[in-house]
């Protein structure tokens, strides 16, 4: 259903709530159709989700679920026709643009454990490069902003959980970043600008939280408090701060918060899951889910 026929259903409703209230002005109601926040990239009834818009700015790649196993996708952030990039029965998901915009990291389950390849998006039915493999799974890559290295999660070396990994761009070499007790998890990295410390979410003190760490390991620091979930942080390309996903206000939003903690800005009121900055860092691309149609938008950030 498009904006504008879901806009005429509800302003249908309206109608028929003020056929009902009599002459009594004072009992009208209307109902006013909510202010959308930012603009539509995708709108159709699958499930689109981890958006992120390519360095030049004229791309959003994310994954959805067409036909029953999950795909990658690119789209004009404008919006228009979304252009296919892998065509399996398999589940290929998180997508991440490398620095110059020439390649797309993601996680596929294609050998049956999920790892992190990279393909070429002007010739996605060509090769694919895998940069990890093993008996366990990874996910969720994140290419630093200098390149050569691409942050993941996995669940190598651990008894329930994950922490967080560096693999270097050509897959040659891999370091450990996190090293968290069985049963926690490290997840969800992001970079900060000069590529020098990760952002990540973690249950290791209770609730999922916010801690940031130099890539080269050592202590976290703790950068939101623990009483509710935080996830999905994306670090400001700009610094300063980080946008991430929140229920502290009853419904997942888009928040942000300063890249060493204090008080939040809600930059979402009407939903938000999956934020990633512009490379200008001047707005945010997200999802918006409903727990059945998730539809990707962009929303300008001062
Ligand atoms: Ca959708
Ligand atoms: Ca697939």
């Amino acid at each position: 259903m498009n904006r504008m026929s879901k806009y005429s259903l509800m302003v249908l409703g309206g109608t028929a709530m003020l056929a009902g209230c009599g002459d009594n002005p004072s009992r009208v109601k209307v109902n006013v159709p909510p202010v959308e926040e930012g603009t539509a990239v995708t709108e159709t009834p699958g499930y689109e989700a981890n958006p992120m818009v390519s360095p030049d700015g004229i791309w959003v790649v994310f994954e959805a679920d067409v036909d029953g196993d999950m795909e990658i996708y690119r789209i004009p952030v404008g919006g228009g026709e979304p252009e296919q990039l892998t065509d399996n029965s398999d589940f290929d998901s998180s997508p991440c643009w490398s620095p110059d915009g020439s390649f797309i990291a993601f996680e596929s389950d294609r050998t049956g454990r999920k790892h992190i390849y990279v393909l070429d998006p002007q010739d996605p039915a060509g090769s694919v490069t895998a940069l990890t493999a093993g008996d366990w799974d990874d996910g969720s890559p994140a290419w630093s902003p200098l390149g050569g290295w691409i942050a993941f999660e996995s669940n190598r070396n651990k008894i329930q959980g994950t922490d967080i990994y560096l693999v270097a761009e050509d897959g040659t070499e891999t370091r450990r970043v996190t090293e968290t007790a069985d049963y926690s998890y490290s997840r969800s990295a992001d970079w900060s600008p000069q590529g020098s410390r990760l952002v990540f979410e973690s249950n290791r003190t209770g609730f999922s939280a916010l801690f940031t760490v130099a890539v080269t390991g050592g202590a976290a620091v703790q950068i939101t408090a623990d009483e509710g979930y935080e996830g999905h942080p994306a670090w400001s390309p700009v610094g300063g701060r980080i946008a991430f996903e929140s229920t502290a206000s009853g419904s997942s939003q888009i928040h942000l918060v300063g890249e060493t903690g204090g008080a939040w800005t809600q930059v979402t009121f009407q939903g938000g899951f999956w934020p990633q900055w512009t490379a200008a860092g001047d707005a945010l691309v997200y999802c918006v889910y409903d727990g059945v149609n998730a539809d990707v938008r962009i929303v300008p950030v001062d």
